[in-house]
């Protein structure tokens, strides 16, 4: 195994379209290995068509979903946690009709959905349940539960949070997500984190601080990748920035301003980097 270096294709919005061809082609020239592709809410067939064009083109793939408060893990209602079992397993099943072996992301509970009052021990056992029900019907698709920040995600904001839920969700095929966003936010040093996180990471998102070039924030990528080395870490690594091409998208993930010149500079910029930091600490890629 290698690692491979992937490209989030969330900075051109939430849905890859035949619009996108040209993008995609130009990823692949670039030397990415694959591209990350959002599947909430998208047809198998779409997915299945995609995934013949991502082979076309040599482009490996990850899949990316997440929840909302119909479809709650972590919700008390037990018919919500019903449905939110079957979707759960629905984003398994899109992963794979695109020829993904892993789907990330806030896949724990609702995107954005803020009970007044904090996370408890049984939030965390009930969305745990959830996710190993979920598994146990999900073939070999990886589920893959990332943390996300305080303004953005309730029930798992850091890594010791998302350690212990991966414990008591047991499962070999549930593993942890680790975003160099959200970690910049939450935790006391994003390194020590990531190696925190070490024995559940099963993937990996390179994202600045303010979600725009990467190397041009406050995320100390040396570290990070220096930590991936010392985990010979060989998953993947997937460049995450976002943009306003989109604008109801934009508006969504509150980008309120142009982060870079152009989209393509963000995966040029990041594509390097990444490649960069992985010849330099001796990471196989
Ligand atoms: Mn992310």
């Amino acid at each position: 195994m290698s690692i491979q270096v992937g490209m989030s294709m969330l900075l051109w919005g939430p849905r890859v379209t035949e619009a996108h061809a040209p993008v995609l082609e130009e990823l692949a020239a670039l030397g990415y290995d694959g591209v990350e592709v959002p599947v909430t809410g998208v047809p198998l067939d779409e997915l299945e068509a995609l995934g013949q064009r991502l082979d076309a083109l040599g482009l490996a793939r990850t899949a990316v979903g997440f929840c909302t408060e119909e479809v709650d893990p972590a919700s008390p209602d037990a018919r919500v946690r019903a449905a939110a079992e079957e979707h759960l397993v629905g984003l398994a099943r899109a992963a794979e009709a695109l020829g993904a072996s892993l789907v990330g992301g806030p896949i724990h509970s609702a995107y954005a959905h803020f009970p007044e009052r904090a996370p408890g021990s049984e939030d965390v056992a009930r969305a745990a349940e959830v996710l190993r029900r979920a598994a146990e019907r999900s073939g070999s698709v990886v589920l893959g539960v990332e943390f996300l920040n305080r303004f953005e995600a309730w029930l798992l904001s850091c890594t010791e949070q998302t350690r212990a839920f991966l414990d008591a969700v047991d499962h070999p095929r549930v593993r942890g997500v680790f975003d160099t966003h959200h970690a910049h936010i939450e935790e006391d040093d994003t390194p020590t984190a990531l190696a925190l996180m070490g024995p559940h990471l099963g993937h990996v998102q390179v994202s600045e601080n303010h979600r725009g070039r990467l190397g041009a924030g406050q995320v100390p990528f040396p570290r990070v990748f220096d930590t991936l080395a010392d985990l010979d870490y060989d998953g993947w690594v997937v460049v995450e920035a976002f943009s306003r091409e989109d604008p109801a998208f934009g508006n969504g993930l509150r980008i309120w301003r142009s982060l870079a010149p152009s989209s393509m500079l963000v995966a040029r910029e990041g594509l390097a980097l990444v490649r960069a930091e992985l010849a330099r600490t001796g990471l196989h890629s």
